[in-house]
């Protein structure tokens, strides 16, 4: 088996015909598919698999104990998402365990493969939610009544999915076993195809925050009102886009600024919006540095949208702060790299993982995989076979050096 072949096996699980790439969220059709192609990649390697209170899904080779080292990644993705952001964590994760199995290594310590819940936060609005409540970051009091587009809670889908949402919460004694955390992911940007390398290790995350704006106007008819009478949100709305797009890009270099969903209420071609709704993705390099550029972004939004005579309120939906792999795991990781890979750097990323949420808890790295385009959270998403299989190798080789002989 291979890394590659392995992702063709979930290669049709959760395709989205209307947008490109894949639509697959906690609980959806996609869900529980790709749970049993868990299942069944963990049980041709001998591995028991638990699922946590939290919907987080641990396959161990081993006893679950002390001192484990896992690794994995997530099996959702955003709308329209790539083939590999959080797969191919999980299925190098799988083919680590087969080619170490095949090699003889016996691990002095347990080895967990985990595929973590809702890491996009897709459907209800809070990313790496299956680590946030395992590690207590966030309470199940604080996302239990988070309702998901179709209104409904995250409780009830618990519930329509067969669970217990009197289990959800954070899970110390699990958690405790676990010694070290691996994350293997597709590189989202070109710096290993601009250096020419299959893999990197990870140096950090940059901290990152989502909010949700909601602008209310005055609906009215898009004919008899004239335009000197209107209090129309979605042009207060044009204005808050292009505030986003100006202090990212003018005020604090290096900062990202993204307004990707919006929602009209009610969404009449001939009717004013009444309301608009907008979800706000802001980057930066550090914690401070996303509060001033929130607090920039929003001064602006609120004149825009007062000029227009309409209203604006602010959500804070999630915040994520910046994260500094341990550097002793990065360095020893590195090490074992280097006798196929040499001297591999480790490099900072934008975007957020489940690794981002554990490192709060205990020593955590990430390794890399190249992406010929670059491109993620989108159709065009990439990594060439070898290149997977490369990070496989790369894994392999971290386990055997963090499990090896006591
Ligand atoms: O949004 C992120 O950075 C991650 O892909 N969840
Ligand atoms: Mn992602
Ligand atoms: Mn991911």
């Amino acid at each position: 088996m291979t890394v590659a072949g392995r992702l063709a096996e979930i290669a049709e699980i959760g395709r989205d015909a209307e947008r490109g790439g894949y639509s697959r969220h906690v609980f959806d059709a996609s869900d529980r598919p790709l749970r049993d192609w868990f299942r069944r990649s963990a049980d041709a390697l001998d591995l028991a698999v638990e699922e946590d209170g939290d919907a987080n899904l641990w396959a161990w080779w081993g006893a679950p104990g002390e001192g484990a080292i896992a690794t994995g990644s997530h099996l959702d993705s955003v709308p329209g998402g790539g083939a590999f952001d959080g797969p191919l964590g999980v299925a190098s994760a799988f083919e680590a365990i087969a080619q170490l199995r095949r090699s003889g290594f016996v691990p002095s310590r347990p080895i967990a493969v985990c595929a973590f819940a809702e890491e996009e936060g897709s459907r209800f609005g809070m990313p790496c939610l299956g680590t946030r409540l395992l590690t207590g970051a966030v309470s199940a009091a604080a996302v239990l009544e988070r309702r998901d587009a179709t209104g409904t809670t995250l409780a009830q889908a618990w519930r329509d999915s067969g669970r217990d949402p009197e289990r959800v919460g954070p899970d110390p004694e699990r958690l405790g076993r676990v010694a070290t955390f691996i994350e293997l992911h597709v590189e989202q940007g070109r710096d290993l195809e601009d250096r020419g390398l299959p893999v990197s290790m990870a140096s950090a995350i940059i901290p990152h925050g989502r909010w949700r704006l909601t602008i209310a106007g005055q609906g009215n008819h898009a004919g008899t009102t004239a335009m000197d009478l209107r209090a129309d949100p979605v042009v207060a709305l044009a204005g808050a886009v292009l505030a986003v797009r100006e202090v990212a890009h003018s005020r604090m270099p290096g900062a990202r600024g993204t307004i990707g969903k919006v929602q009209l209420v009610p969404g009449g071609t001939n009717v004013i919006a009444s309301r608009a709704i907008a979800w706000m993705d802001l980057r930066a390099t550090t914690d401070d540095d996303v509060r001033e550029q929130f607090a920039l972004t929003v001064a602006r939004i609120r004149t825009a949208v007062e000029a227009e005579g309409c209203t604006l309120d602010v959500h804070e939906e999630s915040f994520t702060p910046r994260v500094d792999f341990d550097p002793g795991l990065t360095a020893a990781i590195t090490a074992a790299l280097e006798p196929e890979f040499g001297p591999v750097p480790a490099i900072p990323t934008g975007a957020g993982h489940d690794a981002g949420i554990l490192a709060g808890m205990l020593p955590t790295a990430m390794i890399f995989v190249r992406n010929p385009t670059g491109v993620s959270h989108a159709p065009q998403e990439g990594a060439r076979d070898q290149d997977c299989e490369a990070g496989a190798r790369a894994l392999a080789a971290s386990l055997r050096a963090l499990a090896g002989a006591a």
